[in-house]
């Protein structure tokens, strides 16, 4: 029984009226296939080959009777765009195939998945356990936000998932991480957290943004929660703002009907939804892509002499290469870095490049750079940064999808030009 008004309960089917039959031979087939085809027959659409926009935001009623029953929970159809519309459930049903879950439900922001799902699964006096490095924004909303409400919250370092076992009170609701976390490169081993958590009633929420499906599926890792920016690699384009959260159809329905209907309103454009499906149906294909020049470019990196430390589970001397050949297809083609000059080096570096874009976010097609101290991460202080090991001096590389012989050699290029 689900309702939309104040009612408390959400059990039974999800608000996600039935989309186009889904045949089982697109449900068990490989990820492009189902990245392409799932819950979507054009003979339902007159033959239209890319699915129809549904850029509404309210829905007719046939009768004054149907929409009550829409608003008590006793029909499926859909009413209001902030709490479903047919290119939403596309999406959402598209995604939630590709993390195998049960259920997905997309917002207009990372940010928005990721409020939704604490404001609806936490409460005040509960504590939430989150690894020692988040995105600056998800470590604001922890330090900044949930903590104003009364919920306590706890950051450990999680590389090591025994200290959970001892970090685990009595009213722990919730851990939390990224893996990799942005923007260290550190790796947490998602099935060992889930075990301790598991073992406590705690729920486990990762953070996939990094590796997007493809790379990574926390849920058959035995996460019970996987969040996402959408803006990053599964959209892939630069060109939206979207999150998603893929989970059991019970959590999602409780997500939806709270965290995205009443908490946030934090609802996505049918219009980015549709981009967002178009970008999908490459995701395979990009995320080969960004990693063969990743690679390359990371074993660059580490063999120069400018270069300090780099930061990439693909190189073989990197304290989580063994953890990323367990639990992601590919490295990726996030890098973090240091130079011996610091800071200062960095910031010469970086106004050096000519390939590279300086801009935030991540995974899109073209190259990006960032400085995350004072840029993605100034929402910690300098203090949260030194604990959250990140450092002064780390740079940020997401890698695109241009010729990596241009990517070399404009990082060659920028780090002898930063020496003169
Ligand atoms: C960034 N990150 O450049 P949106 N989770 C992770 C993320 O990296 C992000 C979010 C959630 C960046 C954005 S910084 C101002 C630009 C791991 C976003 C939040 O709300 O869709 O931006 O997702 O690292």
């Amino acid at each position: 029984m689900q309702t939309i008004g104040h009612g408390e309960e959400y059990s039974g089917s999800i608000i996600n009226p039935p989309i186009s039959a889904m045949s089982a031979h697109i449900h068990k087939a490989g990820f492009s296939t189902r990245a392409i085809h799932y819950g979507y027959n054009p003979q339902d659409h007159q033959g239209a080959l890319s699915p129809p926009i549904f850029q509404t935001s309210t829905f007719a009623f046939p009768t004054a009777e149907y929409g009550a029953a829409c608003f008590a929970g006793e029909e499926s159809g859909h009413f209001y765009t902030r709490i479903s519309n047919p290119t939403l459930a596309l999406l959402e049903a598209r995604l939630a195939a590709l993390e195998n879950a049960e259920a997905a439900v997309v917002f207009g922001s990372g940010m928005g998945a990721i409020s939704a799902t604490c404001w609806t699964l936490l409460e005040p006096g509960d504590e939430l356990i989150a690894d020692l490095t988040l995105y600056g924004c998800t470590h604001a909303l922890f330090e900044h936000g949930l903590k104003k409400f009364g919920i306590k919250i706890t950051s450990i370092d999680l590389t090591n998932p025994s200290a959970l076992e001892a970090a685990i009170g009595p009213r722990t609701r919730m851990v939390y991480f990224e893996t990799p976390a942005n923007p260290n490169m550190r790796l947490i081993d998602i099935a060992a957290v889930g075990e301790i958590a598991h073992r406590h009633g705690v729920t486990v929420v990762v953070d996939s943004t990094y590796c997007s499906p493809y790379l990574q599926q926390p849920l058959l890792l035995g996460a019970d929660i996987v969040v996402h920016s959408a803006t990053k690699y599964i959209n892939g384009h630069g060109d939206v703002t979207a999150g998603v959260v893929a989970t059991s159809a019970e959590l999602a329905a409780g997500i939806r009907l709270k965290g995205l209907k009443d908490f946030t309103g934090a609802v996505l454009s049918p219009g980015d939804a549709h981009l967002i499906l178009r970008g999908l149906k490459t995701l395979a294909v990009r995320m080969d892509r960004h990693c063969d020049n990743a690679e390359a470019v990371a074993v660059r990196l580490a063999e120069h002499p400018a270069v300090r430390q780099v930061y990439y589970p693909g190189l073989e001397g990197d304290p989580y290469h063994a953890l990323s050949r367990r639990q992601m297809r590919r490295f990726g083609a996030m890098i973090a870095f240091e130079l011996h000059g610091g800071i200062e080096a960095g910031r010469r570096f970086i106004n050096a490049l000519n390939i590279f874009t300086r801009a935030v976010s991540l995974g899109d097609t073209e190259s990006l750079v960032q400085h995350p101290a004072s840029m993605t991460h100034s929402t910690y202080t300098a203090e949260e940064r030194k604990r959250a090991m990140i450092a002064d001096g780390l740079v940020r590389l997401s890698i695109g999808l241009e010729d990596r012989d241009d990517l070399l050699n404009d990082i060659e290029d920028a780090l002898s030009a930063m020496g003169r």
